[in-house]
């Protein structure tokens, strides 16, 4: 019997009727020739889990949804641009800036992240178009920790040695790029959605950059256009696609793909990443390895972050002041 079963209509797994109507590409390639069955549970929501339930779905290696805990994190419950502006007092802010919505960048360099003063971001991203040049605030919260004031750490990253946390603000539009990461990450949204488009962890048909690249965890396919030519074994793929609203909390096991579209016109969240347990290093080997030297990389960068913390608090006490 044909297993094959086409998506069509309205499913919440292929950009169908809601697809259609919010002008976004409808996919009929054959890669949505998914078994829906397969997908049907393929995200867990949970309602204000216990940390026991949560690390029960962490055993799992499932996307979880965490829903009904944004009102308690948020100190004030509004993430304006105007809160984030009071919290970062015009500083010089990192952006990555790309000419359209969907970015790629040549993999022999590094990703184009540029340092700009906040009001030049703010009035950036308040102005730009659908289709024209973007910029994305992808910043270590440690260059925030005003902001830390107006949030709650989630219960769920209790006993866990959070490597880094990231705050994340940009338009309407704009798409991360298909990619995994070798750490596990919870993704809260502060404001806005987003749509998250993403696949079980594996190698084959995802033709992710070479690992001589600066991504080498990151997809040459964009899910939304993909050129079956030259990425024919794609087409196996089983896309898991669904809208993180404000409040909600996500939990990306490490190594599954992701493509994140964001879809407000003002979006914020933060994240925050740990390292994935030996098993999961080992189980998912062909992908942890792709990505080594980047996890290197990144770790010096970490380490560089935190001694510069360390030296500013040690020259703050010493000229009598407590760190910020
Ligand atoms: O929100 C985005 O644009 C990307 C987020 C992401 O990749 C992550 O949280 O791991």
């Amino acid at each position: 019997m044909e297993r094959v079963r086409k998506l069509d209509k309205g499913s919440r797994f292929c950009g169908g009727l809601e697809a259609i109507a919010s002008g976004r590409p409808r996919r009929d390639y054959r890669y949505q020739k998914v078994s829906a069955m397969k997908n049907l549970d393929a995200v867990k929501y949970m309602d204000q889990p216990t940390l026991e339930q949560f690390e029960e779905a962490v055993k799992q290696h499932q996307l979880v949804v965490i829903r009904g805990l944004g009102q308690t994190l948020s100190k004030n419950n509004t993430y304006s641009l105007d809160l984030l502006e009071k919290v970062v007092e015009n500083r010089w802010i990192e952006v990555i800036r790309v000419a359209s919505r969907y970015y790629q960048w040549d993999p022999k360099n590094r990703v184009p992240f540029a340092r700009v003063p906040f009001a030049e971001f703010r009035d950036r991203i308040t102005t730009e178009t659908f289709e024209g040049p973007r910029v994305y605030l992808q910043d270590d919260i440690n260059n925030f920790p005003a902001l830390r004031k107006y949030y709650q750490e989630p219960v769920y990253l209790t006993g866990r040695q959070v490597r880094r946390t990231k705050l994340w603000v940009s338009g309407a539009g704009l798409v991360t790029p298909l990619h995994y990461d070798s750490v596990e990450v919870l993704h809260w949204m502060m404001a806005g959605s987003k749509r998250f488009v993403c696949f079980r962890p594996g190698l084959r048909g995802f033709y992710p950059h070479s690992i001589a690249s600066t991504g080498p965890s990151f997809s040459q396919v964009n899910p939304d256009f993909p050129d079956l030519e030259r990425f024919p074994h794609f087409r196996h793929t089983w896309p898991i696609e669904f809208t993180l609203k404000a409040g909600e909390l996500l939990y990306i096991p490490a190594f599954y793909w992701h493509q994140v579209e964001s879809l407000d016109s003002y979006n914020a969240s933060i994240n925050f990443l740990w390292l994935a347990s030996k098993g999961k290093n080992l189980r998912y080997f062909p992908e942890f390895g792709r990505c080594l030297p980047f996890l290197i990389w990144q770790n010096q960068k970490i380490q560089r972050a935190k001694r510069k913390e360390n030296n500013r608090a040690s020259g703050a006490l010493e000229r009598g002041n407590t760190p910020g």
